[in-house]
């Protein structure tokens, strides 16, 4: 069984230039009997390889691989500083990595033991192929799932590679609702060890909420962080915490997965001594190319392989955030602490590194390089099919700071999802829902988003996509010409975010080979919840067909509104991850009145 959906091979005919590639029965017989290991990382089984389309084919194993994760109300200090209240799964930060095998089923059992807070967790960069009601998204695809109760989700793992999972309720993320996802598959380049993820974020000691409340009343300048995290630890400068330390062994090449999953931060990292190979970009392979100073922008992931051909001791992870609106940690003004995490070799002594390595950039601006396999895109119907998307950030009501498409705040209702209006057939979006149409089956969608030259602030967002890989025709400063000239339709990168440049623009492009409602929006976790997002309502009346229960929808509704409506709720800050509080401000938390 080649394709997961029989509809498959059909539906990508009929997109000739996505060019389904012939695989002889010679080829499938060497591919078959190829399998993955340190010096075959190509391969990998049945047919399966570095090679395979991944939007056209994937293996089916049979397999259902099962996670629980379980949000409490807790308190956590993961650098060692002072304590703050968090909410975690399963009681540690970051979450649980959730692994499987490209073409596995998972089962992941979401439990809700807040008292106060919905949750909704949403499975970044997967794809959700004929399954948007599993992709995690309050207000779009489901409702909160209200406190004291349990979601089970089910999705297919048809991409392989690195990614993470996070809440999009509110900006809870922030508070530690959030893992990584490691679907093991074929790579670009060969090695020997798999050393995991290593998630990077920066590190409040306020509540990420009520920053949104600091940053919606105040000047609009996003506050500093006080530390940045390598997979959930650092020291805090006072002498508390620890580093995050990997151990390696001489002679030995490591493959090492980056994701950024920070609430506002864009990181550089840097590895002393030894340079990245760099292999994978978000989930798709990459042609390999190597460098110093890998520039991750939030939602971005980045795997990267190394050899452990230095001197037997111990080096650097350097981890810096951009400049130019897209990052400040204040742990950088204490000159006596390295950011960052160890490297330490089998043998060496237990101590600091004392290691020297690359200057990093202070570049808000994403990596270039090609992607593995190039799916070109046809150019003659973009004249035809462009739409241009306007970002910009204004003064709302009450002067509250607010980001717009087009001209609307995004602004969803949590207690009538996206695809509640499709199923009762109502059309009758309200504006602020951003809804933008694709009817459309199978066809190539063009988009160019323009950040507004006259935007204040004027920065990089990162823009991402849910149910889909774009295919980043072009970027640049300034106002995009409207000209095909210059944009790469033979050979674009495929990715899940890519930073829209201050006062520049990003043409993307995706076929509509996936009924859903998508949204998409800037990963800055304050700027989503100010407005700045929109929804691609792709082939309505097709999603209801798709996989999944809206029984369970309509009892995960059920259950929030009850939970929303009951006199005694005390949860009290309205702003679901993606709209804007609505007036009257009900806000009374602490941090409030400023
Ligand atoms: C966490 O517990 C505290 C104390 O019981 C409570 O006041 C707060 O509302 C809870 N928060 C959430 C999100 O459940
Ligand atoms: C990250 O931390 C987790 C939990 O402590 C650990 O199991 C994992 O091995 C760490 N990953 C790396 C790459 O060190
Ligand atoms: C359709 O949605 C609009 C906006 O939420 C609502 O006012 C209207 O009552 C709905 N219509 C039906 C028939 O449910
Ligand atoms: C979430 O929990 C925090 C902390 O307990 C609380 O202050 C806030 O009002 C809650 N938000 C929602 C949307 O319930
Ligand atoms: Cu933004």
């Amino acid at each position: 069984m080649i394709f997961g959906l029989s509809t498959l091979p059909l539906l990508f005919t009929s997109i000739a230039s996505c060019g389904a590639t012939a695989i002889s029965a010679r080829d499938i017989n060497a591919r078959q009997t190829c399998s993955n290991g340190p010096a075959s990382r190509n391969c990998w089984s049945g047919g399966f390889d570095i090679d395979t389309n991944v939007y056209e084919s994937w293996p089916s194993t049979g397999q259902t691989v099962t996670y629980d994760l379980r949000i409490t109300n807790t308190t956590c200090n993961p650098d060692g500083g002072p304590k703050k209240w968090c909410a975690l799964i399963n009681g540690q930060y970051p979450g649980p990595v959730i692994r499987a095998n490209w073409g596995d089923n998972l089962r992941i059992i979401v439990h809700n033991d807040l008292q106060n807070n919905g949750t909704s967790i949403h499975w970044h960069g997967i794809r959700q192929l004929n399954s948007c009601i599993q992709d995690g998204t309050n207000g779009v695809t489901e409702c909160p799932i209200a406190p004291g109760t349990t979601k089970t989700y089910e999705w297919r793992a048809t991409q392989h590679g690195t990614s993470w999972y996070h809440s999009h309720h509110t900006s809870q993320y922030g508070e530690g609702v959030v893992g990584s996802i490691i679907i093991d598959g074929p790579a670009t380049a060969n090695y020997d060890v798999d050393l995991g993820v290593l998630p990077l974020t920066e590190w409040f000691y306020e509540q990420i909420f009520v920053l949104l409340w600091k940053d919606l009343y105040g000047p609009g300048a996003p506050p500093a962080s006080q530390n940045v995290l390598v997979n959930g630890s650092m020291i805090d400068g006072a002498g508390h915490g620890r580093y995050t330390k990997l151990s390696i062994q001489k002679g030995k090449t490591y493959r090492l997965r980056f994701v950024n999953t920070a609430v506002n931060h864009m990181f550089h990292v840097s590895l002393d001594k030894h340079p990245f190979t760099v292999i994978a970009a978000d989930l798709a392979p990459i042609k390999p190319y190597t460098t110093t100073d890998l520039k991750i922008n939030i939602g971005q992931r980045y795997d990267v392989v190394f050899t452990a051909d230095q001197d037997v001791s111990n080096y650097w992870l350097r981890v810096q955030p951009a400049s130019g609106g897209c990052g400040r940690s204040r742990i950088y003004d204490n000159a006596a602490v390295t950011v960052g995490a160890i490297l330490h070799y089998d043998g060496a002594q237990d101590e600091l590194p004392a290691s020297t390595g690359a200057t990093l950039s202070p570049a808000c601006a994403d990596e270039v390089f090609s992607p593995f396999k190039a799916l070109p895109v046809p150019s003659s119907t973009f004249a035809a099919r462009s739409e241009e998307l306007d970002f910009i950030s204004g003064r709302g009501n009450q002067n509250i700071v607010n980001w717009f498409v087009d001209g609307s705040s995004m602004d969803v209702d949590w207690e009538k999802p996206t695809l509640d209006y499709v199923r009762d057939g109502n059309t009758s979006y309200l504006s602020s829902m951003n809804v933008v149409e694709m009817p459309e089956a199978n066809q190539w969608y063009f988009w160019i988003i323009q950040n507004q030259l006259n935007a204040n602030p004027n920065i990089p967002h990162p823009i991402h996509l849910h149910g889909h890989d774009f295919w980043l025709l072009g970027s640049g400063t300034g106002k995009f010409s409207g000209s095909t000239e210059g944009l790469n339709f033979d050979t674009a990168i495929r990715r899940d975010v890519a930073t829209l440049p201050a006062s520049g623009w990003l043409v993307l492009a995706f076929p509509s080979d996936n009924p859903g409602a998508w949204l998409m929006h800037c990963h800055i976790a304050w700027h989503a919840s100010q407005g700045l997002s929109m929804q691609f309502l792709e082939r309505k009346s097709e999603i209801t067909g798709t996989v999944g229960s809206m029984a369970d929808f309509d009892q995960g509704c059920t259950e929030w509104s009850r939970y929303w409506n009951s006199p005694t709720r005390s949860g009290v800050d309205e702003d679901s991850g993606l709209r804007r509080p609505p007036p009257p401000y009900q806000f009374s938390g602490p941090g409030s009145g400023i």
